[in-house]
């Protein structure tokens, strides 16, 4: 009953909130495997220490250990959080069987052959991202490094992910978004900028003339302010990056993560800016505490007006690749990377739900604006997205949280 309230209240407005629903429903959100590990991977020593800049902190009993337990975890997660979801996983997530190793720069797409099998028996796309970080040929810059032999390895790394790219895009029938992040940067000011930023550059160059189906495979550059370790000079800062994809249209997407830019600085307001030249753009969606600290996405009003501006400017036709990027080793991570993905969920919801003040503003109409802006954060929003959730098929606000508890008990618990 409160719902069909709540559907006339917006219908009111102009708002079709059935429309709604069934839109979100086909957009793809991307759910990060590394907030179940705290972004350890599988591939090397799992004590060795997170490099490239990134930190986790805390230790909250249950991390994943394994395939089998990320994967199981990851399954709890997925019946929690409704729309359309994606994995997107890491290089270092490769499985290997039978005592078999590969090192990074030998990765093949056997390697995820385990992962293709979990997405499919689930109906998932599936995104993916080179590790270039916490391994021992960072020395301690990979792509931008001035030794030819590191940066060898780094490239031939990235080629193989394109290839495992374009086999996760071919067998799940979705294109596979490829980020390329570094870390690669100094902690102090540097002798020679220009001199990475080269390298990095001929070095993507040469990633990218792996062949791929642009269609298919959509790889990406991640643009960073700085990193712990790297604060004065990060090679692949928002000019770099931004530019680089810009010159290489053809085979290229720009990323933002909005915990990589200066604090005042608002991801929302560089979506339309990005998407009057760019058909694709790619986002991370973070909450950044004073700097990167990637914690758990919060319906915060940044949230909140970067799914608006997503909205606003057709991003959900497909030109914006929606992805989550935090980690929080402090917290119970499934309900980590719960909260976080239906709180994008809502936040999308939300903005689905926003009347066009287009016309008002074209007509200088500030003042109706704001009225009206301030009197929809009043409406019954909470019973839209309870429809949401349940036409989904999963627990509503209130119900899931007993299920996390569970699972900690009986499972998490036991991992020591
Ligand atoms: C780091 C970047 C990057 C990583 C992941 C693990 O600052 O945001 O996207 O978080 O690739
Ligand atoms: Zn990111």
């Amino acid at each position: 009953m409160s719902y069909m309230e709540a559907k006339a209240k917006y219908a009111a407005l102009g708002i079709d909130t059935d429309a709604a629903i069934q839109k979100l429903m086909t957009v793809p959100v991307a759910l990060h495997c590394w907030q179940g590990d705290d972004v350890r991977g599988f591939d090397t020593d799992p004590n060795k220490p997170l490099t490239g800049g990134i930190q986790t902190t805390g230790n909250y009993p249950g991390r994943a250990r394994t395939p089998e337990e990320l994967m199981a975890d990851l399954d709890v997660v997925l019946k929690l959080c409704p729309g359309m979801k994606k994995m997107n996983l890491h290089a270092c997530y490769a499985i290997f069987e039978d005592g078999e190793w590969a090192d990074r720069d030998k990765l093949e797409p056997k390697h995820f052959a385990k992962w293709v099998e979990f997405c499919k028996e689930r109906g998932l796309g599936c995104d993916f991202n080179p590790t270039f970080f916490s391994h021992p040929m960072c020395d301690p810059l990979t792509l931008s490094s001035h030794n030819a032999e590191t940066r060898k390895f780094w490239i031939e790394h990235g080629k193989a992910c394109i290839r495992i790219s374009q086999y996760l895009a071919e067998e799940l029938g979705q294109p596979c978004i490829m980020n390329i992040w570094t870390g690669d940067g100094f902690k102090d000011i540097p002798a020679d900028r220009m001199g990475p930023r080269v390298r990095y550059k001929e070095a993507i160059d040469e990633i990218l003339s792996e062949p791929f189906d642009f269609n298919k495979v959509k790889p990406c550059v991640e643009s960073k302010v700085f990193g712990i370790g790297v604060e004065a000079y990060t090679v692949g800062s928002a000019e770099f990056s931004l530019s680089y994809a810009a010159a290489n249209m053809d085979r290229c997407i720009p990323l933002m993560d909005n915990g990589h830019y200066h604090p005042t600085e608002v991801v929302s307001d560089k979506i339309p800016a990005l998407l009057a030249f760019f058909p694709e753009i790619a986002l991370h969606i973070t909450r950044s505490i004073r700097w990167d600290s990637d914690h758990v996405v919060m319906l915060d009003d940044e949230t909140k007006e970067m799914c608006k501006e997503i909205v606003r400017c057709g991003g959900l036709e497909g030109s914006v690749k929606i992805a989550l990027d935090y980690f929080d080793a402090s917290i119970n991570r499934l309900a980590a990377w719960t909260v976080g993905y239906r709180n994008v969920q809502k936040a999308l919801l939300m903005a689905l739900l926003t009347p066009d003040y287009k016309e008002l503003q074209d007509a200088n109409n500030w003042t109706e604006v704001l009225v009206r802006s301030e009197e929809l954060k009043t409406l019954p929003f909470g019973d839209v997205w309870a429809e949401y959730c349940k036409v989904n098929g999963v627990p509503a606000d209130g119900e899931w949280f007993a299920t996390i508890k569970e699972y900690e008990e009986e499972v998490l618990l036991k991992r020591v």
